[in-house]
């Protein structure tokens, strides 16, 4: 029996001599059925335009958490690109181990990046993906997607996907670096449990319908694949540029909590690290790479 690491893990373009190994064929004819999360990997391949990211793609059916199989794989240094999709997670994680709703019906998945860059500029892969996800929403489904710094994507206001970033540093690099993508889709804002409800939404409840998890999937993949190779190529300021776009938080009047203190200003910009630029109501300037963001009123201007 192969695992489903082999099943779907077939190169991209085959040369002969993989064409004529017979495991090849089997895996590939196995491949053609329908992932475990339903969604079809081969055709995903196939469309697949992408440079780095989805040279493998991991199907699984229920997992604790994609993040942490993706982490566990990184460990064991497995390549840059590796995709690892889940049906639904039992304990999916948010950052600080928070716990994040992942049934049924929705896109969770993780991706393994070994980025050439230092850590304090770890913040930009946050901020790429955002980018990529949100334009993602905005051509598929024409919504009003906007970001909230620094990894929540909202529609009306309300969270429709989280982003969480773990890395591993060597020294002042980073080692390896897992951006864990969590779309709500398919399922009904009355499963969310009752305290996110009302901050919470789906793509189905946004659009009336259910959505097609491969169409998403593949946009996402090649999205970020986009937007990381940008990122490789020392070309920060056009993703920070469609970054302020897309925003929803600068102008606001933000409350920024981390692990050490809070501070509640005027959300004024991002600097080229990704940092949030806060001015306090005594005119303190601070910047945080991290932390959490509560948007306390509407536009100050
Ligand atoms: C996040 O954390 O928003 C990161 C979410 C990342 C999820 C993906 S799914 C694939 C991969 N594998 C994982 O295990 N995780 C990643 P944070 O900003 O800390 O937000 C967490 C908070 O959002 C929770 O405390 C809840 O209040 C709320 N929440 C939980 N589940 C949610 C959901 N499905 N949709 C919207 N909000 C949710």
């Amino acid at each position: 029996m192969f695992s489903d690491e082999e099943l779907i893990s077939i190169p991209k373009k085959p040369n002969v001599s993989v064409i004529f190994n017979i495991n090849y064929i089997y895996k590939l004819t196995m491949a053609n059925v329908s992932g475990k999360t339903g969604i079809d990997i081969k055709w995903i391949r196939e469309n697949l335009n992408t440079k780095i990211i989805g040279n493998t793609i991991l199907n699984y059916d229920s997992v604790d958490s994609t993040n942490a199989i993706a982490r566990k794989m990184a460990e064991g240094e497995k390549e840059e690109g590796t995709v690892v999709l889940a049906k639904m997670q039992k304990r999916g994680k948010g950052r600080l181990d928070r716990k994040w709703f992942s049934p049924k019906g929705g896109l969770w998945f993780s991706i393994i990046l070994r980025p050439n860059i230092d850590i304090q500029e770890a913040t930009k892969l946050t901020l790429m993906t955002s980018v990529a996800v949100t334009k993602t929403l905005i051509n598929l489904y024409n919504l009003d997607a906007k970001i909230k710094w620094p990894n929540d994507i909202l529609v009306k206001g309300k969270k429709v996907c989280g982003i969480l970033s773990e890395g591993k540093t060597q020294g002042n690099k980073i080692n390896f670096f897992i951006l864990g993508i969590g779309v709500n889709a398919n399922f009904t804002r009355e499963e969310f449990p009752v305290k996110i409800r009302d901050f919470a939404t789906t793509l189905k409840e946004e659009l009336g319908k259910t959505s097609s998890l491969e169409e998403l999937l593949l946009s996402l993949l090649n999205e970020i694949d986009k937007y990381y190779l940008i990122l490789s190529s020392d070309n920060t300021n056009k993703i920070l540029n469609t970054w302020k776009k897309m925003s929803d938080t600068l102008g606001k009047n933000v409350k920024i909590t981390t692990q050490k203190d809070s501070l509640e200003g005027l959300a004024l910009d991002v600097d080229d690290m990704g940092a949030l630029i806060v001015k306090s109501k005594d005119n303190t300037i601070k910047k945080f790479l991290a932390g959490d963001c509560l948007h306390v009123s509407e536009s100050l201007g």
